[in-house]
């Protein structure tokens, strides 16, 4: 006897409650395939414009050394990209779709990589404070219900590690530098802070998703509790290095928990609408590296069309 919907919701809200993985061609309930689509699409965005900041710098870069370490850090970036966009497949979504949305400007992406890059020391900034809160949400998310999301997760988060020790790295040289230099990651980490703080998402009460995807074991923590776990590693870590940080409000409460003061969600709404300060620019580059890569994917095409005419050829 076939089952009723009630029945197959029990069954994988079930199914989720014993710690079982959901695989992309077991039932699901539609709107799990649709907020998976949407977060995943949207961080596989993510990882792909992200690359766009810290690339400015490769030719830039001070010495060989550095220039190695970010020339993999940005591609293991593109590789996230990948992952992600066959995580999203896997749901149902098409990768041409994805781009034309990301491309229009229709898709979100991380508000986060709206800001500039204007000295070497933002790439360190970004290196600790954006994998920082990055790693701490997608930690969490390598134990999301879907498997094929928290699949992609475990790997990332491990290079994700090592793009934030690089960041961290270069945070501490800077801070037994030169005058000079302690000012330039002074200066990255007050650009850097309130962006980093803000791209965990908004507060709870303002997080429509969030109840939805706790239920089904997309996300096991809120936006507020990942937002303190990664204030409660940074703020330390940055004091006790001489750096400080821009927030007037940032204090330690009796509990030991670094507690940050009111946070701009204005401006946070405006770089997510498509108003801060690189998104036109971002989107361009886009734009410009899909219509450069046309090339490519015709030659692609032509290749996989020749070689199956070759196959039935026999
Ligand atoms: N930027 O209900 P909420 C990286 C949107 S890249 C823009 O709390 P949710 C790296 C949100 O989409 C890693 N939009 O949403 C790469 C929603 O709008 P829609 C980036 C944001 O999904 C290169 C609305 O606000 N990580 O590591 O429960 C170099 C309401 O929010 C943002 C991921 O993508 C934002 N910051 O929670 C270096 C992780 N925040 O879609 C590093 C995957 C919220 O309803 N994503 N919005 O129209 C997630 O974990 C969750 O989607 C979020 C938001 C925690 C971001």
């Amino acid at each position: 006897m076939s089952q009723t919907d009630e029945e197959k919701l029990a069954e994988f809200e079930a199914r989720i409650a014993r710690g079982e993985k959901i695989e992309p061609g077991d039932w699901m309930p539609d709107e799990y395939r649709r907020q998976l689509i949407r977060m995943i699409s949207q961080h596989a965005h993510s990882e792909v414009v992200g690359m766009l900041p810290e690339g400015a710098w490769i030719t830039r870069a001070p010495n060989l050394r550095r220039k190695m370490v970010l020339l993999a850090k940005v591609q293991d970036e593109a590789g996230h990209g990948q992952y992600l966009y066959h995580a999203a497949e896997t749901l149902g979504a098409t990768r041409e779709q994805m781009l034309a949305d990301l491309l229009s400007g229709k898709a979100k992406y991380s508000s986060v990589f709206n800001y500039p890059t204007l000295t070497w020391a933002d790439n360190a900034a970004i290196g600790l404070l954006v994998d920082g809160a990055a790693i701490k949400n997608q930690t969490m998310l390598a134990h999301c219900s879907y498997g094929p999301y928290s699949r992609a997760m475990v790997r990332i988060c491990i290079e994700e590690g090592f793009h934030k020790k690089q960041g961290l790295e270069m945070i501490i040289r800077y801070a037994q530098g030169t005058p000079v230099q302690r000012e330039m990651m002074q200066d990255a980490i007050n650009r850097w802070w309130w962006p980093s703080v803000k791209m965990i998402g908004p507060h709870d009460s303002d997080s429509p998703n969030t109840p939805v995807l706790k239920r089904w074991g997309v996300k096991t923590k809120t936006n507020d509790e990942v937002r303190q776990e990664f204030i409660n590693e940074m703020a330390p870590i940055l004091l006790e290095l001489g750096y400080t940080l821009p927030d007037p409000g940032l204090h330690q409460d009796e509990n030991g928990d670094w507690r940050h003061g009111p946070i701009d969600w204005d401006e946070f709404w405006q770089v997510v609408r498509g108003n801060g300060p690189c998104n036109k620019e971002r989107l361009a580059a886009r734009q410009k590296a899909h219509e450069d890569g046309l090339w490519v994917r015709e030659a692609v095409a032509a290749y996989a069309e020749k070689r199956q005419s070759v196959m039935a050829e026999g």
